[in-house]
């Protein structure tokens, strides 16, 4: 038998038939893929094989093979430094929900997360959510990086996940595609996926709650089916984001900025960082080029960690 991979829980993965029927697989002994050292042999959006077992009349199955993935997401782990745990694969395009404050994303977050799907070819769409909440001078701020990141070719949409604001333009983009839901503990995934399909219910919880408990509501990735021909997979917060390996020379091609002008650098394995006659630092000088930008290029080829602490992904 055949199906998706809707849910990982560690040891359960809840796996969808192409018939629309539900089980509860498992792996048995040791399931490596090749090439990849993850956490998690095995994630939501894995399309895998399987046979099924019946113990005292409960049918569940036994995954015998993953079939190759078109691509996955994934975030490195904290504490196994090599190791890296995939987030979902399989996915058409990644929404990442910003908010200014409550709780705030830094650009060095949005950056590193737009390297990562650059490096792995998924669409990225910036969600800028809670603007109901936003005083002018926050609007501003919002406005400030839309434009930013819109003028690099990325679309950004201003959103109320409360208020429904704008949520029918986030709504067509999803259209038969398999899209992934990502940002920080609390800017609103859950919300928003509420306000985009009320009967999925889903839990969500005040800030204020989750600093007390130092909990995550959502703890494990899922994938849902709507109602208007999209699958929607639902993440738990990141809090760091580490990009997975990559050769210092290729950073700057996930920079899409960076890459177009890379042709106009006088060395062809130019850095941008102290080499003559540089195109992208040229333009940096005339900020055509964010600041902010070159700052998260830097970093990442620095290797500088972001405010790693422990998150849901490294207790799985
Ligand atoms: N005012 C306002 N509040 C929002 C909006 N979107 C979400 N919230 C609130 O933000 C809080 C956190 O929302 P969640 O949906 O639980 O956040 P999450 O991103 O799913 O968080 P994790 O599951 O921990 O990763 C809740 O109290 C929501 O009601 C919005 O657009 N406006
Ligand atoms: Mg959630
Ligand atoms: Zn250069």
């Amino acid at each position: 038998m055949t199906g998706v991979v809707y849910k990982s829980t560690g040891s359960w993965y809840t796996v969808k038939t192409l018939n629309g029927k539900f089980y509860q697989c498992r792996i048995k002994g040791k399931f490596r893929l090749e090439g990849i050292k993850s956490t998690n042999p095995i994630a939501v959006g894995d399309y895998v094989d399987f046979k099924l077992e019946t113990k005292n009349d409960e049918e569940t199955g036994v995954i015998t093979r993953i079939q190759e993935r078109k691509n996955y997401i994934v975030r490195r782990s904290v504490n196994l430094s090599k190791q890296t745990h995939i987030i979902a694969s399989n996915i058409d395009q990644v929404f990442l929900l910003i908010t200014v404050n409550n709780p705030p994303t830094y650009t060095s977050f949005i950056d590193r997360f737009l390297v990562t799907a650059e490096a792995y070819s998924i669409k990225a769409i910036l969600l800028f959510n809670k603007i109901d909440t936003y005083d002018e001078e926050t609007l501003l701020e919002v406005k400030y990086l839309a434009a930013l990141y819109r003028k690099i070719g990325y679309e950004c949409i201003g959103i109320s996940a409360k208020t429904g604001k704008n949520i029918d333009k986030v709504k067509q983009l999803m259209v038969d595609k398999v899209s992934m839901f990502s940002g920080h503990s609390g800017v609103g995934k859950s919300t928003l996926i509420n306000t985009i399909e009320p009967s999925l219910d889903l839990k969500t919880k005040e800030l204020s709650e989750q600093h007390q408990q130092g909990q995550h509501t959502t703890t494990f990735a899922e994938m849902f089916d709507l109602s208007f021909d999209a699958k929607i997979i639902d993440t738990p917060g990141i809090k760091g984001f580490g990009v997975v390996d990559m050769d210092d020379e290729e950073v700057g091609d996930f920079f899409p900025e960076f890459f177009k002008l890379k042709q106009d650098c006088k060395f062809n394995n130019c850095l941008h960082i102290h080499e003559p006659k540089c195109a992208v630092k040229e333009a940096l000088d005339s900020d055509d080029v964010a600041f902010s930008r070159y700052r998260s290029y830097i970093q990442i080829l620095e290797g500088e960690e972001e405010n790693f602490r422990t998150d849901n992904y490294d207790q799985e």
